[in-house]
């Protein structure tokens, strides 16, 4: 896992050279919005309960896929779904913590779409599940830190596609 100090720091050290303007601009930026994202990590982890179970009403309760023959159904397909939804949620969270995706590349995105893919967990309803928390995410953290935590979450959305 990297953060944004490390990943700019790493290729500056292999090369023997101090951080210059850009990657110093960049850095800038990340100690900058630092309050922000940690007061983003406080509020989505505090109720990271109901921005699981208000996604999951936006998005998937209603539907086919939590009746007998859908991926929802039963209790522990449903508990599954839940259970991959607040993995996301988490790994979302520290990534745009770190402001650095590789956190959600190497333990969440890493053979999933194969495990999907052999489970025949679908991908449209997950994706519309994980559009569904940048809605609620956002309605709980604001717009600015909603647009941070977009990243992350597109990042796994792009990653599912
Ligand atoms: C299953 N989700 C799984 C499995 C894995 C993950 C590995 C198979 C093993 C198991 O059932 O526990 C995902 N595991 C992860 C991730 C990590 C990990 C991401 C990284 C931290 O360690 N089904 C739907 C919904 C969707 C869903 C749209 C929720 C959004 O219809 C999810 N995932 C779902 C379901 C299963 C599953 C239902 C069980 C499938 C089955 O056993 O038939």
């Amino acid at each position: 896992m990297q953060d944004t100090i490390t990943s700019l720091i790493n290729p500056a050290d292999e090369k023997g050279q101090y951080l210059e303007g850009n990657e110093l601009d960049k850095l800038k930026q990340y100690f900058q919005t630092g309050t922000l994202r940690v007061k983003a990590a406080n509020q989505i982890g505090s109720s990271a309960d109901s921005v699981i179970s208000e996604s999951v009403e936006k998005s998937l309760l209603y539907g086919d896929i939590t009746l007998p023959g859908g991926n929802m159904y039963p209790t522990r397909r449903y508990a599954a779904c839940l259970r991959d939804l607040t993995y996301f949620l988490r790994y979302a969270t520290y990534a745009m913590l770190a402001a650095d995706i590789s956190i959600l590349d190497e333990r969440v995105l890493n053979g999933l779409k194969d495990t999907y893919s052999s489970l025949g967990v679908p991908i449209e309803p997950t994706i519309q599940a994980l559009q569904a928390m940048k809605e609620v995410v956002t309605q709980r953290v604001g717009t600015e830190a909603g647009q941070e935590m977009d990243v992350y979450l597109d990042h796994i959305i792009n990653g599912l596609r």
